[in-house]
């Protein structure tokens, strides 16, 4: 890295009608803080409102609908009183010159009937359990066997996307991106590990990438594409994400992306929360070059790395989830170099105000609230 390669990073952007101060992003993060009716609380517009020097923040997974809640205290967007606690954050966040997405969120099968209205088992393409643990009531459960959508149910999802993200506007966000990664309900239609259906829905990739396209478009028609971003993660094992081929599934998936004329695309390279390097078989320079809007990368990046990968052109913007959980005030930290706080697993999920609004600021600055 030259050492005019960390300037890139400080290098504005415009993304859609927005410009970003620099390239750095906050990553969307679950922390489970919310009360019990998926309302954001004022601790969380702190939490929000200290990082408000990113580029952009993408607000944490947050569910679109009842159905599409996996975990407990995650926050939702389908209430008058959530889209209320999200303008307090949206508000306080904006009030220090930021920006701010919201990541939308349908779990799909990776649930629990636990947490599902009513107790009914979670909604998924194909009646196939996954693989994975979700965070409810202070533990990590097994998810719950989910029931395959009825080809007739899956407009009324398609919709709630549509809704979240009228919702998210409406709450003050600057824009929404669709969690399409890890495994999640959109992800679980990509993929022939989740995904056996044997009508439009399923079977050749071209049938597998629909659900997704249908979301694309009923957001983007809700809310304009210039504010709506997708998160993708093409190798990912996370949630019991599987498939056979992921190679011409993802440079299918993103191609197909591009008559929507997205803000951005937003790619875990790698394991998520891992090995970044996991299967290379995936070229992200490839995918990078075949979208047509900004490209977000994510996953083990440093602030080396990330200039190394905006100078050469390799990335517009790349997101940090554990580094700007600890840091605040990371885009300065880069600026100037400074050591970084360390993140503390204990902390991640669930609790209050500590490893949450208490990482303090470099030189020992108070957490501003
Ligand atoms: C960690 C814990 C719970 C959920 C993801 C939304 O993996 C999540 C998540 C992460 O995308």
């Amino acid at each position: 890295m030259s050492p005019h390669d960390l300037d890139a990073l400080f290098e504005p952007l415009a993304l859609g009608s927005l410009r970003l101060p620099n390239r750095l992003v906050m990553a969307p993060l679950t922390r489970n803080r919310v009360g019990e009716d998926g309302v954001p609380t004022s601790m969380v517009a702190d939490y929000y409102a200290q990082r408000a020097t990113a580029g952009l923040i993408i607000a944490e997974a947050t569910q679109i609908c009842p159905e599409g809640q996996g975990y407990g205290l995650t926050p939702g967007i389908h209430t008058p009183e959530q889209i209320a606690g999200w303008r307090k954050v949206t508000d306080a966040v904006h009030q220090r010159g930021g920006r701010i997405f919201l990541q939308l969120w349908h779990v799909g099968r990776v649930s629990n009937t636990l947490i599902q209205p009513r107790g009914k088992a979670p909604v998924a393409p194909s009646a196939i359990r996954a693989e994975a643990r979700t965070w409810i009531a202070g533990e990590f459960l097994p998810t719950s066997q989910p029931v395959a959508l009825d080809i007739d149910a899956i407009p009324a999802i398609v919709e709630a996307h549509a809704q979240g993200a009228r919702n998210a506007l409406a709450a003050g966000f600057d824009g929404v991106e669709l969690h399409g990664a890890n495994g999640y309900l959109i992800d679980q239609f990509l993929r022939d590990g989740s995904n056996q259906r044997t009508d439009a829905y399923g079977g050749s990739i071209t049938n597998r990438v629909r659900f997704m396209c249908e979301v694309v478009d009923a957001v983007t028609r809700a809310v304009g594409s210039g504010k709506v971003g997708i998160r993708l993660s093409p190798v990912t094992p996370s949630n019991g994400a599987f498939d056979s081929d992921p190679v011409p599934l993802f440079y299918h998936a993103v191609e197909s992306l591009n008559p929507f004329n997205l803000a951005y695309l937003h790619v875990i390279e790698g394991e998520t929360r891992g090995d970044r390097n996991y299967n290379g078989a995936v070229d992200y320079a490839k995918l990078r070059r075949s979208f047509r809007g900004a490209y977000m990368a994510n996953n083990g990046y440093t602030r080396e790395l990330a200039a190394e990968r905006i100078s050469a052109g390799y990335a517009d913007l790349v997101s940090f989830g554990r580094s700007f959980l600890a840091n605040p005030d990371l885009a300065e930290r880069f600026r100037q170099g400074l050591d970084l706080n360390l993140p503390e697993n204990a902390t991640f999920y669930g609790g209050d105000r500590r490893g949450y609004t208490d990482y303090p600021f470099a030189a020992g600055a108070a957490a501003p609230a």
